[in-house]
């Protein structure tokens, strides 16, 4: 993501108690301490009351300001003629109106003048003095670490019950380290908020009941988050909406801020506009991600009941491509009949399905024979009401029900985890109704979508998961003799679980259950993608060998005329790598990093050329070189992972790039060739 925008604002939440909100002067800077870049272009606000127009606010001139009715959702900024990166403004209040001058507000950046995202912002400013000037810079991560992290929501959903509703709801917020512990749970910190509705405070959302929830309007952006005794660096933010109808009143956007005073914040990460929320659905985000939700994630759904005949069939429709498709049959007989597992599942996708699991208990009200499996395939596309039919074998059954469900950012060759206590099963309610547990379950992966799936031969319970899971599903097939009932519930771990009990809420509870405890892994490891992106001007070279094992690299490069760059690399995740060359520059990277943060910058002269080969550790990765004429810089590197590769060239470039990628911890590296000749 780049910092340059073209439009910036000051957006207003709250000014120091007036109906009116007026600012002397804005001033915004590229660098802290630089100069005011708020020149050449065009001064843009909210409105203004009688002659105190947005100019007046960049006019540098004393006596005169910008002014409008309300104190809250009106805004001053500036459409800068080329693109800015704002780390510093600062506020001037008039000769008077002190009362009017903001006191909660929040430097905004847009491409468009339309989509607005938060840079820094101040939320108690009170106390003005006549002409005071007021700097806000915005606070980096300090060893990657801040005292305070906080989440600034910005769009919700604008449909269903409550979606027009003026403001926001969280049930639970995590800030999790990289072990997957929630670091808000040690206590000792606070709770923060802009403000709030009625009871529902901001520590509702780090309680750990999914019964409370943080609750703030009226004009939907607010803030909510953590400030910890100490610094702290979460590696992971999770946001929970709320288990009722009112989960719609999560937000749609928002942007994670970090504080070193809890005064000035400034944003880490911008979270695009998400899919839609469900009820109790749990969002997982890297906190040095792209602000894109983390996988394994679930991706329709669809069940369906039968009974008598020895075939069920259940239509899903699913939005991704190469998602895992997940089927679970539940079947019961009764007396002596006998047990009836699936024999096989066909789908009009013709895909090609696989047993995962099969769980086969006695128990019911006329001693029924159980059979819970799990089912799966992969689907290179999303499927429109794709028919998936389960046939039994060994005749009828009395009752059986199916589900099937989409899984999207899977590990599709290999889906499930490999721990060796996986699946594990249970059976128990023999006697009295029993909320379906079992102990035990570890998985490998580092990060994973953990089911728990029970089936029964009696009346589907009371739908109820755990605090940490979500249900998926609770249906009954209330035909035949007896039932069959099933409910599913999931969640997306973030650390591996270690002999781990997994249950459902306490509410649900049953007779005869069996259960089923799985997991379906996320892909080569967790290691996030690679962008590797180059401009080159003409007669350029590129050319880069790039081997990387895992966190975050950047390097960036500026050269001018015949300058060449060639780096050695080898890296954990994310890596980004740019640079921009002028004509005859060329290009060559081989790259090797492992772990600890480190800062390589380098500005040649003509002629000069520069070689690296670097050996990283498991922490932030900098690489800055600055090229003048005829300069040379080499380097290689060598990468584990997803790698998206993009050059732009100029006339009579070439592109030649063998590429070969491996996934998985333990694969070789990935070598990303680039050769250009013309
Ligand atoms: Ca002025
Ligand atoms: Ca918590
Ligand atoms: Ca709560």
């Amino acid at each position: 993501m780049t910092d340059a925008h073209f439009y910036w604002r000051v957006y207003v939440e709250a000014n120091n108690a007036d109906s009116y909100t007026s600012i002397g002067e804005v001033y915004m800077r590229a660098t802290p301490g630089g100069g005011d870049v708020c020149v050449g272009g065009t001064a843009l606000e909210s409105g203004h009351s009688g002659s105190d127009v947005a100019a007046n606010a960049f006019n540098r001139a004393e006596g005169n300001r910008w002014a409008t009715v309300g104190s809250s959702g009106i805004w001053v900024g500036y459409h800068f003629p080329i693109a800015q990166a704002i780390v510093e403004f600062a506020i001037k209040a008039d000769t008077s109106y002190l009362t009017q001058v903001p006191k909660r507000f929040w430097l905004e950046w847009s491409d468009d003048g339309v989509a607005w995202r938060t840079a820094i912002g101040a939320v108690n400013e009170t106390g003005w003095a006549n002409l005071q000037t007021r700097t806000f810079t915005k606070p980096a991560l300090i060893a990657g670490a801040a005292k305070t992290w906080a989440v600034r929501c910005l769009d919700k959903m604008a449909s269903g019950a409550f979606g027009n509703a003026d403001y926001v709801e969280i049930q639970e917020l995590e800030f999790r380290d990289a072990s997957g512990i929630d670091l808000t749970d040690a206590g000792g910190g606070t709770a923060i908020e802009s403000s709030h509705n009625s009871s529902y405070v901001a520590a509702n959302a780090f309680d750990n009941n999914p019964g409370t929830r943080w609750q703030a309007g009226a004009n939907g952006k607010q803030y909510i988050g953590y400030t910890f005794p100490s610094a702290a660096a979460p590696a992971i933010l999770t946001m929970r909406a709320q288990d009722t109808s009112e989960y719609n009143l999560a937000p749609l956007n928002f942007d994670v801020l970090i504080s070193h005073d809890s005064e000035v914040f400034g944003t880490v990460l911008s979270v695009p506009t998400l899919p839609a929320w469900t009820q109790n659905l749990q969002r997982v985000f890297d906190l040095a991600g792209d602000g894109s939700p983390l996988g394994p994630s679930i991706d329709g759904q669809a069940n369906a009941n039968f009974s008598g005949p020895s075939t069920g069939n259940v239509s899903l429709t699913t939005t991704q491509s190469d998602d895992i498709i997940v089927a679970i049959v539940h079947t019961e007989t009764t007396g002596s009949s006998g047990y009836r597992p699936v024999g096989s599942i066909i789908d009009t996708a013709g895909l090609s399905w696989q047993r995962r699991a099969q769980y086969q208990w006695a128990g019911g009200r006329n001693s029924n024979s159980n059979t819970l499996e799990i089912w799966w395939a992969y689907a290179p596309a999303a499927l429109t009401a794709d028919m998936i039919t389960a046939h039994i074998s060994g005749g009828n059954v009395d009752d059986a029900t199916i589900l099937a469900f989409g899984v999207a950012g899977a590990d599709t060759t290999s889906p499930f985890d490999t721990n060796v206590s996986l699946p594990a099963t249970a059976t128990g309610g023999a006697s009295t109704a029993s909320t379906p547990s079992v102990a035990g379950a570890s998985t490998g992966a580092t990060r994973a979508l953990v089911l728990a799936v029970a089936g029964s031969p009696r009346a589907g319970g009371t739908s109820s998961s755990s605090a940490d899971f979500t249900t998926l599903a609770n249906f009954t097939n209330g035909g035949g003799s007896d039932w069959s009932s099933q409910q599913t519930e999931y969640k997306l771990a973030t650390a591996p679980l270690i002999n781990a009990t997994v249950a459902f809420g306490t509410s649900f509870t049953i007779q005869n259950w069996g259960l089923i405890v799985d997991a379906i892994k996320a892909p080569a490891a967790g290691i996030a993608p690679l962008a590797l992106t180059v401009a080159l001007a003409e007669d350029a070279v590129f050319s880069a060998a790039i081997t990387i094992i895992p966190p975050p690299l950047e390097l960036a490069s500026a050269f001018v005329e015949d300058a060449m760059l060639a780096p050695t690399i080898g890296i954990w995740p994310p890596l980004h790598l740019a640079a921009g060359f002028a004509e005859d520059a060329a290009f060559a990277a081989a790259i090797t990093a492992l772990p600890p943060a480190l800062h390589l910058a380098a500005a040649l002269a003509d002629g000069a050329s520069l070689a690296l080969y670097l050996t990283v550790g498991a922490e932030a990765l900098r690489l800055k070189a600055n090229l003048a004429d005829e300069a040379v810089l080499t380097a290689r590197a060598t990468l584990l992972a997803a790698i998206a590769l993009a050059a732009a060239f100029a006339d009579g470039a070439e592109l030649a790039a063998p590429v070969t990628i491996g996934v998985g911890p333990h694969a070789p590296p990935i070598q990303v060739v680039v050769v250009l000749s013309w």
